[in-house]
């Protein structure tokens, strides 16, 4: 027998893991090339999340590659307070070029979570700096993802993220999700039900009033709760309840940024401008960490006051706008470009709808939804055993060498934008297959 790649798995505690069952049975990667992995026993295994919905360029892209290498040899750190370096000043103006219009300013960060935290703490200083000091409360959304730190978990909707963390943020409320199956299963794209959840908000501006109220936060389109997809005219309700009462609207673009949905960002694909915008993941093609909030001008000008040598915004990380962060991102904007990668989604989506769709009346099936190059396929749970059925596709599906994501009991894809039809057949084949067998 061969010696193991690794014979010692018991320093690292994995994040987000079922770490006893994992270390049982690891399932390791050890390359990666366009749209698919290699594993430890030199398996190609087809990527059908883009990693983890990041890589939306495909695996190991040169130009990315080299930006990187070379970058490293050039400028390995610039410290970034009162100090920067070309590519930080280069990539937001390339990034500006790319966002809804008036999302003219970009803030650095180095994960979603921290975007999130990042827009969080702007909104509520925004109001500040303009004399609103009143308005602290942040709304979010049940079923929300908002990363894991205590701002993003505070706003966020899913149970198991926040009931081993004590209290949180002060001040938070939630408006009920989205989902909707009893009116909307199966739908095609956005749902025709479900504009009327954005009232919610006015209910919640009753109770607390809009002078308390500092902003909204909703994911576009909820990705790690299972793929919901927003009823069609909600976001624009929700837009107006926001300007009606001068509340800031955040969207959570960490994974409906950078072409999944069909445009460079959600917010183009619904029609609709938050006033703050959180990305990370596909701004590098997950090769290197980095986040970013996009803010309105309004935001920004807000805070340019006050004596000239001072800080406006005491707020900012060790590694923000890091010099190999900002390469990567740099080459990923250009293969991005090269290939037509942020409308590509688009073009693919009825394609890849017809596939995930094929699924109704697999076994156990209850719900499929889809938007760009999004999909969820929701399970009937194992009685007594949730998450159980959907976690068995998942490994049934990596044994067959297609990747897959589970969360609950629906399974997720979101595959790297460069896929091409014969991928989705390969990957809804080995899911069908794979329901099959978990009947
Ligand atoms: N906001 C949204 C909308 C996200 O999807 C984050 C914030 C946090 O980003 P970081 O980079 O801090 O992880 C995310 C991340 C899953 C899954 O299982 C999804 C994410 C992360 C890990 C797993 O679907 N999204
Ligand atoms: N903890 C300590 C002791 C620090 O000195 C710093 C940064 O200087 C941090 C945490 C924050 O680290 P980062 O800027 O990488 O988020």
């Amino acid at each position: 027998m061969s010696q193991p790649i690794v014979d010692k798995l018991d320093a690292y505690w994995m994040p987000f893991t079922a770490n006893r069952q994992f270390k049982k049975a690891p399932r390791l990667l050890t390359g990666a090339d366009g749209m698919y992995f290699t594993d430890d026993k030199g398996r190609q295994v087809l990527d059908g999340i883009a990693g983890l919905w990041c890589v939306n360029a495909g695996h190991n892209r040169p130009k990315i590659v080299e930006a990187i290498q070379k970058q490293a040899a050039e400028l390995d750190f610039a410290p970034p307070f009162q100090m920067a370096h070309p590519k930080a000043f280069e990539l937001a103006e390339r990034l500006v070029e790319l966002t809804p219009k008036g999302l003219s300013k970009v803030f650095y960060t180095n994960s979603g979570s921290e975007s999130v935290d990042t827009a969080l703490k702007m909104a509520i200083a925004y109001h500040r700096v303009r004399g609103e000091g009143a308005r602290t409360r942040l709304i979010g959304r049940e079923r929300g993802y908002h990363g894991v730190n205590f701002g993003g978990i505070s706003v966020g909707g899913m149970v198991a993220n926040r009931k081993m963390f004590g209290t949180m943020l002060g001040g938070v409320d939630h408006i009920r999700h989205t989902h909707d199956p009893a009116r909307n299963a199966f739908s095609v794209g956005q749902p025709a039900h479900g504009a009327e959840f954005a009232d919610d908000l006015e209910k919640l501006i009753a109770l607390h009033d809009a002078s308390t109220i500092a902003a909204v936060i909703v994911e576009p389109v909820a990705g790690s709760t299972g793929v919901l997809i927003p009823p069609q005219g909600y976001l624009q309700r929700l837009r107006e309840i926001c300007d009606k009462h001068g509340i800031l609207l955040i969207f959570d673009e960490v994974i409906t940024g950078f072409g999944r949905t069909g445009n460079p960002f959600g917010a183009q694909t619904f029609g609709v401008t938050p006033d703050l915008m959180t990305v990370a993941k596909g701004l590098t093609n997950g090769c290197v960490p980095m986040g970013a909030v996009f803010a309105k001008q309004g935001i920004y000008d807000a805070f340019m006051n006050g004596p000239e040598h001072l800080i406006e915004f005491f707020h900012g990380y060790t590694y923000s706008a890091h010099p190999l962060a900002c390469a990567a991102a740099l080459g990923t904007l250009d293969t991005y470009a090269e290939d037509g990668l942020l409308t590509r989604a688009g073009e693919m989506q009825d394609y890849f709808a017809q596939g995930v769709h094929s699924l109704k009346g697999e076994p156990n099936v209850i719900d499929v939804r889809n938007i760009g190059l999004v999909g969820g396929i929701e399970l009937s749970p194992l009685p007594g055993e949730p998450a159980k059925r959907a976690f068995n596709v998942f490994l049934d599906c990596w044994e067959q060498g297609v990747l897959v994501r589970t969360t609950g009991d629906t399974v997720a894809l979101s595959p790297p934008l460069i896929i091409e039809r014969a991928h989705i057949d390969r990957i809804i084949d080995t899911v069908r297959a794979a329901l099959r067998r978990a009947a």
